[in-house]
C-alpha cells in the first residue's frame, strides 16, 4: 500500500475517488455523444463550407450538353462533377415564369427533368404543399430547377395546391401529393418541401437514406443555423415511398399551423425507425420572411392531439385518406394538383 493511499489519509482517498468517478462519467458521455452523432446525422465526410463564398446556381449548367444517344450514354457518375457547394441566394428580385423556364431549357412540361448527359442513377419526387405562396413558388423553381440539375438526378417537382379559404392541411397536401406522384412514376425518394425554404449548398443531395427517414432542413436561417429542437422535423424532410408507408403516411387531421412535424417525427419511432439528419453544415436553408397566413392559424388542438398519437397513427393517414381531386395540370416548371378538402370538421366555417 503506497502512502498516499494509506487509511491516515481519508481525505486524499476521497479525491481518487472522484478522480476515478469523473475520469468514467468522462468516458460514458464521449461514447454516448459518439454514438448519438453517428445515428442523429449522416456522415459528412468532415466537410466544413465557407457560406462567405458563394456560387450562382447556374453555373455550370450552360456546359450541359446532351448525349447524341440516350439509350447508349454512359451512367450518372455517384458524384456530379457539376457540384460547386455553397450558393448565392438573395430575395431581391424575382424573374416571371417564363424567364426561368427558358434559363432552364432541359427541363420538359410538368416540371419533369432527365439528364440529358448521362443515365440518371437515382428518381425524386419533389411534393410541395401550397396556397397563396405564389412568389415565394416562383424563388423557390427559381433556385430549385438549376440544383436539382447539378445533381444530376431524374426529378419532377409537384406543387399540391389547396383550393379556397378553408383551413389550410400541410400534412394531408403531402400525402395527396405521395399518392398521386407515385401514380406517374416509381420515385426512389420523396421530398416533402416547404415553399419558403432555399437550399443553400448543392452537396446536400436531394436523395434519400435507406435505412432511416432524413430530416434535410437540419440548419435554417430562421433558427441561426441550429436545430431548434432534438425531435425536430419541420421544412424539407426526405423518405422512400416505403419508409413513408410504414408510418402510414403524415396525419390528415391536423388543420391549421403546427403539431403535425412532431406527430410525424413521433410516427417514425412508433413504426420503430428513428430520424436521420442532413450534417448541419450541409443542410443550410434561407427562409424566405413572411407573416402567418389567413386561414392557417395556429391548431389550438395540436398539443393534446400530440400526445395521442400512439393511438391514432395506424388509422390515421395514407389508409385513412380522402380528398376530392379537381385538376392536373401540366406547367413548364411543375405539375400542379389541385384538391378541395372542404371543412375543417373542428370549428364552424364559412363557405366560400
Ligand atoms: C414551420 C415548418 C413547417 C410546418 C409548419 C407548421 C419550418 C421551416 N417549417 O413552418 O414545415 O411544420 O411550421 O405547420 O420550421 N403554406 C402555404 N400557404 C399557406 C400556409 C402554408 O402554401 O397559406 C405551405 C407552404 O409550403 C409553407 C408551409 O405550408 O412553407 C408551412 O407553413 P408556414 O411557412 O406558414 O409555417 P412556418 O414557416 O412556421
Ligand atoms: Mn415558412
Amino acid at each position: 500500500m503506497s502512502r498516499l493511499c494509506s487509511p491516515n489519509r481519508p481525505y486524499t482517498l476521497l479525491l481518487l475517488a472522484i478522480l476515478q468517478l469523473a475520469f468514467v462519467l468522462f468516458l460514458y458521455r464521449r461514447s454516448l455523444s459518439g454514438s448519438f452523432a453517428s445515428f442523429l446525422y449522416e456522415d459528412d465526410r468532415g466537410g466544413r463550407w465557407d457560406y462567405s463564398k458563394t456560387h450562382d446556381v447556374y453555373t455550370n449548367l450552360s456546359s450541359v450538353t446532351p448525349s447524341p444517344d440516350r439509350d447508349t450514354a454512359a451512367k450518372c457518375p455517384a458524384e456530379s462533377p457539376l457540384l460547386v457547394g455553397p450558393l448565392t441566394i438573395s430575395f431581391q428580385k424575382i424573374p416571371v415564369m417564363s424567364k426561368i423556364a427558358r434559363k432552364n431549357p432541359y427541363v420538359q412540361a410538368g416540371g419533369r427533368y432527365t439528364p440529358p448527359q448521362c443515365k440518371a442513377q437515382y428518381k425524386t419526387a419533389i411534393l410541395v404543399p401550397h396556397r397563396n405562396r405564389e412568389l415565394h413558388l416562383r424563388h423557390l423553381l427559381y433556385y430549385l430547377h438549376p440544383f436539382l440539375q447539378r445533381q444530376q438526378l431524374q426529378y419532377a417537382i409537384y406543387v399540391i395546391h389547396q383550393t379556397g379559404n378553408r383551413t389550410f392541411n400541410r400534412a394531408k397536401l403531402l400525402n395527396v401529393g405521395v399518392r398521386e406522384a407515385l401514380k406517374d412514376e416509381d420515385w426512389d425518394c420523396l421530398f416533402l418541401h416547404d415553399v419558403d425554404l432555399i437550399p443553400e449548398n448543392d452537396h446536400n443531395q436531394y436523395v434519400c437514406n435507406e435505412r432511416y427517414p432524413k430530416h434535410v432542413s437540419s440548419a435554417m436561417n430562421k433558427f441561426k443555423y441550429r436545430l431548434p429542437y432534438r425531435m425536430y422535423f419541420g421544412g424539407v424532410s426526405a423518405l422512400t415511398p416505403d419508409q413513408y408507408l410504414r408510418i402510414n403516411g403524415f396525419p390528415n387531421t391536423y388543420w391549421g399551423w403546427g403539431g403535425e412535424d412532431d406527430d410525424i417525427s413521433a410516427r417514425i419511432y412508433l413504426a420503430g425507425m428513428k430520424i436521420i439528419r442532413t450534417p448541419l453544415s450541409l443542410g443550410h436553408y434561407k427562409m424566405i420572411t413572411h407573416n402567418m397566413d389567413v386561414g392557417n392559424e395556429k391548431n389550438e388542438k395540436r398539443f393534446d392531439m400530440v400526445v395521442k398519437v400512439s393511438k391514432s397513427w395506424r388509422s390515421d393517414g395514407m389508409n385513412s385518406i380522402d380528398y376530392n381531386l379537381l385538376q392536373r395540370e401540366e406547367f413548364p416548371l411543375y405539375t400542379n394538383i389541385t384538391v378541395d378538402f372542404g371543412n375543417n370538421p373542428n370549428v364552424q366555417e364559412k363557405v366560400n
